[in-house]
């Protein structure tokens, strides 16, 4: 088989570049490890910045996302007991930020690509990656039993921080930044209507919680526990009486409901540099996870193909490889943006070790300075909502 890039992984970030991609004319082929159900289904973020919704929008992929988000003007910070809300409309010029399930974005972009006739081949099994040193890589792999090798002009790895793709790199290549982190986050679906309009952040001594939501009727709340906790620990009841106490707040009453799913998934940080190398390019979770306390990932990884997209154009198109030889270099000031962000969201908002000593104070401190100064809550607001992606 022959394509101009071949694109592993179906995430938000191989869909969307395989979307962009056919809008210029360029042919891909993607290969995804799971099957269509699995990835249609997989529960995961909900906030998308205007940037990410304008991008779905203009490429066409849109109306769905247009009908049924919940668009939001502001965040709430909650701690000590207290309310504040963060306008991040007011304090952004107009912007605002959207609530819309990733795996909603996922089937949005599946249909599109079916639609497209473009293939996507889901249940592959055994990717490879050789000659990514020259220019005529190929990914080989096996799909319904049989060996396949795809020969392209390009490789684009989005198959996200497990994947294959990054590890085919030569050894001394990367370099790795990673960060762990000693909680997780229980998050879970219920089927209730969402006790507020819009995202909750709640700091309280138990440990952190976020009530968000996908729908008027269904909620999504979160739960800092310990990196070692198991779901077998958490019976619907404890999540309940957890939420209520680390989300209290006077006149506000938080509706409980039936938990439909749930989940834990542990905090990581981690950036490679470059996030390329030869013909093989990193996009999304593959070359960079973020805590999601800043709600930041997807968004990440939808600016990554944005950028990476029009290089490989340029290139497809015989214009050479000048933009995509600067596409590392381009992401990784946004990355790392997103990086000192997300870090301080968690930082300020969690219950950590040292959170009785000087350093918990200073959090504190600095939580009060963030909601009480109208700088703070600027520099707040002009993140939360997205920097231009470049
Ligand atoms: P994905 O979505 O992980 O997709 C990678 C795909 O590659 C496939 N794959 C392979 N395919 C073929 N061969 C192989 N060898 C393969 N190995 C893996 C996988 O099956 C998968 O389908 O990566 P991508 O596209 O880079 O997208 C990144 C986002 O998924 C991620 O950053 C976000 O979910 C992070 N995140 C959030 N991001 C936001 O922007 N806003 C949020 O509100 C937000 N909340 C969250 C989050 C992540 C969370 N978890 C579960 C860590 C909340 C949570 C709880
Ligand atoms: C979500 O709705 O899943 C969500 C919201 C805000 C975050 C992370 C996740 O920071």
């Amino acid at each position: 088989m022959r394509t101009q890039v071949g694109i592993v992984g179906a995430g938000p970030a191989g869909l969307m570049l395989a979307h962009l991609l056919h809008l210029a004319g360029v042919e891909s082929v993607v290969l995804e490890a799971r099957s269509r159900a699995y990835v249609e289904q997989r529960v995961r973020a909900g906030v998308l910045e205007q940037g990410t919704v304008d991008l779905l929008v203009e490429s066409g992929v849109g109306e769905r996302l247009l009908r049924e988000r919940l668009v939001h003007h502001g965040i709430e910070l909650r701690f000590d007991g207290r309310r504040h809300r963060i306008d991040l409309h007011a304090l952004t010029g107009g912007r605002t930020i959207s609530v819309y399930g990733q795996q909603e974005v996922v089937k949005d972009l599946i249909a599109a690509r079916h639609a497209a006739g473009g293939p996507l081949l889901f249940e592959v099994d055994d990717v490879t990656l050789d000659g990514i040193d020259g220019d005529r890589p190929a990914v080989s792999f096996r799909h319904g039993g049989a060996a396949q090798r795809l020969e392209c002009a390009a490789v684009a790895g989005c198959d996200g921080f497990h994947g294959v793709c990054r590890p085919a790199v030569p050894p001394g290549v990367l370099r790795e930044y990673p960060r762990d982190y000693t909680f997780a986050w229980l998050g879970v679906l219920a089927a209730v209507a969402p006790s507020t309009e819009e995202v909750v952040y709640s700091r309280h001594e138990r440990g952190f919680a976020l009530h968000s939501m996908r729908s008027p009727r269904v909620s999504r709340l979160y739960l800092q526990v310990d990196a070692t906790d198991s779901l077998e620990a958490w019976p619907d009841d404890r999540i309940w009486a957890e939420l209520q106490v680390r989300l209290a707040a006077d006149g506000w009453t938080l509706h409980e409901g039936p938990i439909i799913e749930r989940a834990i998934a542990p905090l990581r940080s981690f950036v490679v540099e470059p996030m390329q190398h030869g013909r093989l390019y990193l996009a999304g979770d593959a070359a960079h996870i973020v805590p999601p306390t800043g709600a930041k990932g997807m968004n990440l990884a939808i600016a990554d193909v944005r950028v990476l997209a029009r290089g490989l154009v340029e290139l497809c198109r015989g214009g050479g490889p000048a933009l995509l030889d600067a596409y590392s270099e381009t992401r990784l000031r946004r990355v790392w943006q997103a990086q000192q962000f997300s870090s301080w969201m968690t930082s300020m908002l969690h219950r950590l070790p040292d959170d009785g000593d000087w350093q918990g104070r200073l959090r504190l401190a600095e939580l009060r300075y963030t909601v009480g100064s109208h700088a703070a809550s600027t520099s707040l607001a002009e993140r939360y909502v997205g920097l231009d992606p470049e």
